[in-house]
C-alpha cells in the first residue's frame, strides 16, 4: 500500500448538513419565485435524493410524481429552459442562505482539514453540487482563503455523469496525479461511496438523517460524525479506537487497505 497522500472529501452531507434545511428550502423558495406550485417536504426530499444533481433531481420529480406534472402543466413545453432557471434561482437562494451562515460544518470537519494541512496531506473536493456552492459554504464557514486549501474543487457539471458514477473522483484523481490507493475519500451517501468505491477509493462515511439506512458494507468506517474534543463520535461500522478521527487514525486506516 502506497503512502496516504491526500484526502478527498464529499460536501453536501460530509463537510455539512447542508440538504435538509439548506438546498430543500432553497430549491422551495425558487419554486415560489416561479409560481410553479411545486413544494418539497422532508421526507419527499428524502425519496428525491435517490437522484444526484439539482437538475437531475427536477427532472426526475416532474418525470416520476403525477402531482409534479398535474401542478406544472402550463410550464410543461418550457421545461428544457424552466429547469435551468430554476436550478440558477436555487443557487441564489442556496448561497444567500449560507452568507448568514446558517449552516455550520459537521463536527470534527474543521479539526480533521486543520490536522491534515498542518500534516501535509493534500486535499481535494468531489462534489455534485454547483462550484459556487462549495466556495459559498467554505467562505461562510472556514473563511474565503480555505478555497485555496483544496487543490481541485471538483463540482457539478464539470464530469456530465454525476455520482454514483466514479467520474467526478477519476477528474480529482487525474487533476492531483495521484492513484486511488494513496488516497482516502470522505462521504456520507449510497451513491457517494459507489462512486468514490468506483473510482477505487477506501472511504470513510459520516451518516446523516437521510442516509442512516444506505449500504455502506463498502466502507473502512463509518461513523455517526468525525468527533471533537467535546464531541465523541460513535463507530457504527470498523474500527476506531479513540473517541475522534484524527490524522493518525487515518494513516492506521488507510494502511488496512480496503478490503481490510
Ligand atoms: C449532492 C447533490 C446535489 C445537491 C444540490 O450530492 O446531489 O445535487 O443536493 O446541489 P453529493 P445542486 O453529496 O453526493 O455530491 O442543486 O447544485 O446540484
Ligand atoms: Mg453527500
Amino acid at each position: 500500500m502506497p503512502e496516504l497522500q491526500a484526502l478527498i472529501f464529499d460536501v453536501d452531507g460530509t463537510l455539512a448538513d447542508t440538504e435538509r434545511d439548506g438546498h430543500r428550502v432553497a430549491f422551495n423558495q425558487a419554486f415560489d419565485e416561479a409560481g410553479i406550485g411545486w413544494h418539497w417536504d422532508v421526507a419527499t426530499y428524502g425519496e428525491l435524493l435517490a437522484v444526484t444533481g439539482g437538475k437531475e433531481r427536477m427532472r426526475h420529480y416532474y418525470d416520476n410524481y403525477p402531482q409534479a406534472k398535474a401542478i406544472a402543466a402550463e410550464f410543461s413545453q418550457h421545461l428544457d429552459t424552466l429547469i435551468p432557471e430554476l436550478h440558477k434561482s436555487k443557487t441564489r437562494h442556496y448561497t444567500e442562505l449560507l452568507s448568514t451562515g446558517a449552516i455550520p460544518l459537521r463536527s470534527g470537519v474543521e479539526r480533521l482539514l486543520q490536522e491534515a494541512r498542518a500534516r501535509g496531506l493534500r486535499l481535494a473536493i468531489a462534489t455534485t453540487t454547483t462550484p459556487e456552492n462549495v466556495t459559498a459554504l467554505l467562505e461562510h464557514t472556514l473563511g474565503r482563503e480555505s478555497i485555496d486549501w483544496f487543490e481541485v474543487i471538483a463540482a457539478g457539471d464539470i464530469v456530465p455523469a454525476k455520482k454514483p458514477a466514479p467520474d467526478i473522483y477519476d477528474y480529482a484523481l487525474e487533476h492531483m496525479q495521484l492513484d486511488a490507493d494513496s488516497c482516502l475519500a470522505f462521504e456520507d451517501s449510497g451513491n457517494g461511496i459507489l462512486s468514490s468505491g468506483a473510482a477505487g477509493l477506501a472511504t470513510i462515511v459520516t451518516v446523516n438523517g437521510y442516509t442512516t439506512e444506505h449500504d455502506f458494507s463498502d466502507a473502512i468506517l463509518v461513523l455517526d460524525h468525525m468527533g471533537d474534543e467535546d464531541n465523541s463520535c460513535s463507530v457504527l461500522a470498523g474500527t476506531l479506537d479513540k473517541t475522534l478521527l484524527d490524522v493518525d487514525a487515518l494513516f492506521t486506516l488507510h494502511g488496512q487497505g480496503r478490503d481490510h
